[in-house]
């Protein structure tokens, strides 16, 4: 299966201003030179800007317009992530010499403003969510929703259990919260943020972050499927770091994560079907979402 035309067309438009935004407007915010050079290469090495896109399809499903505020917001959560990409690959974590095909930053800048340039983007994301003209209510809810997702009750946690639980096989119940916290959490705010941000009918609230939370499971599936499948070239990043790590494929065996994606993404679109007919909004492009997921059969006889 391709991706879906109506995520190619989306990510056609959008993932170009996402870019676009970040390199305007990065650099007028950090005043340390060799800081601001460490935090831009980061942001701007690439990245397929899939939380921002959660975020901006959901309020394009509202109905909601995109106002200069709503997109500084929307790309705070870029500035998160990417701060969690550069922590995560320090020496004193997983120790990658190699994100979104370039260099990471430590090997560039160094162990030490690496992690500075980690702990600005984590901080500059929130300044991004209050340096605006949305409402305080708004605002309010979008820093409780983000500093959740991410830090102790989110993903924070989650890398905690993966450093922890390393060498010792956790169930399949324990994996779903480990991977549910690490990778999940930030997904399911992107598309918390959208609703925030679209003031979305109660009635929608619940079944939206069902989709969130069904796409960031399918995510992390999938991202540990393609550590074992994929390859450096096509990754931008090294492949095969997962042993001893509690990934799908390390407890299931390939096939078995191949069938626990499919019953996800099967699960996910059902939903989303459902509530297509029993709603007034069309769910078409949440669905596309879930075409980044090529689930290549080929693979799966390894
Ligand atoms: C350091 C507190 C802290 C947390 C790190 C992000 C993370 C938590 C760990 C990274 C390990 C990892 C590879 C997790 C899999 C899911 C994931 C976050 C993949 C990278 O996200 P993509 O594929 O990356 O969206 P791009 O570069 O496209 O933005």
């Amino acid at each position: 299966m391709s991706k879906d035309p109506r995520l190619a067309k989306f990510e056609s438009m959008y993932h170009p201003k996402i870019n676009q935004y970040l390199k305007d407007n990065l650099k007028k915010d950090v005043d340390q030179k060799t800081l601001n050079q460490a935090m831009n290469f980061s942001v701007l090495a690439g990245g397929k800007r899939l939380r921002p896109m959660l975020t901006l399809a959901t309020l394009k499903t509202l109905g909601a317009k995109l106002t200069p505020a709503k997109m500084k917001a929307t790309c705070a959560l870029e500035l998160l992530h990417t701060y969690s990409l550069i922590h995560d690959d320090l020496p004193a974590m997983d120790d990658d010499g190699l994100r979104r095909h370039k260099p990471t930053s430590h090997a560039v800048f160094g162990a030490g403003m690496a992690t500075l340039a980690g702990d600005g983007l984590l901080t500059l994301a929130f300044q991004w969510l209050v340096d605006n003209s949305l409402s305080v209510d708004t605002k309010v809810k979008l820093v409780d929703g983000l500093s959740k997702a991410a830090g102790p009750s989110g993903m924070v946690s989650g890398q905690a259990s993966d450093i922890e639980f390393e060498d010792h096989q956790l169930p399949l119940s324990r994996l779903k919260v480990l991977h549910r916290h690490k990778t999940g959490a930030l997904i399911h705010y992107a598309v918390q943020a959208g609703l925030i941000m679209g003031h979305a009918k109660k009635e929608l609230v619940k079944p939206l972050l069902r989709f969130a939370d069904c796409f960031g499971l399918a995510f992390q599936i999938y991202d540990d499927i393609l550590d074992v499948v994929g390859s450096e070239v096509e990754l931008g990043k090294p492949v095969g770091q997962d042993s001893g790590k509690n990934t799908y494929p390390n407890l299931l065996g390939l096939v078995g994560a191949y069938d626990q994606l499919e019953a996800v993404l099967d699960h996910g679109r059902r939903d989303l079907d459902d509530l297509n007919r029993k709603s007034s909004i069309d769910t078409g492009l949440l669905k596309s979402f879930f075409s980044y997921f090529q689930v290549k059969r080929r693979n799966r006889r390894r």
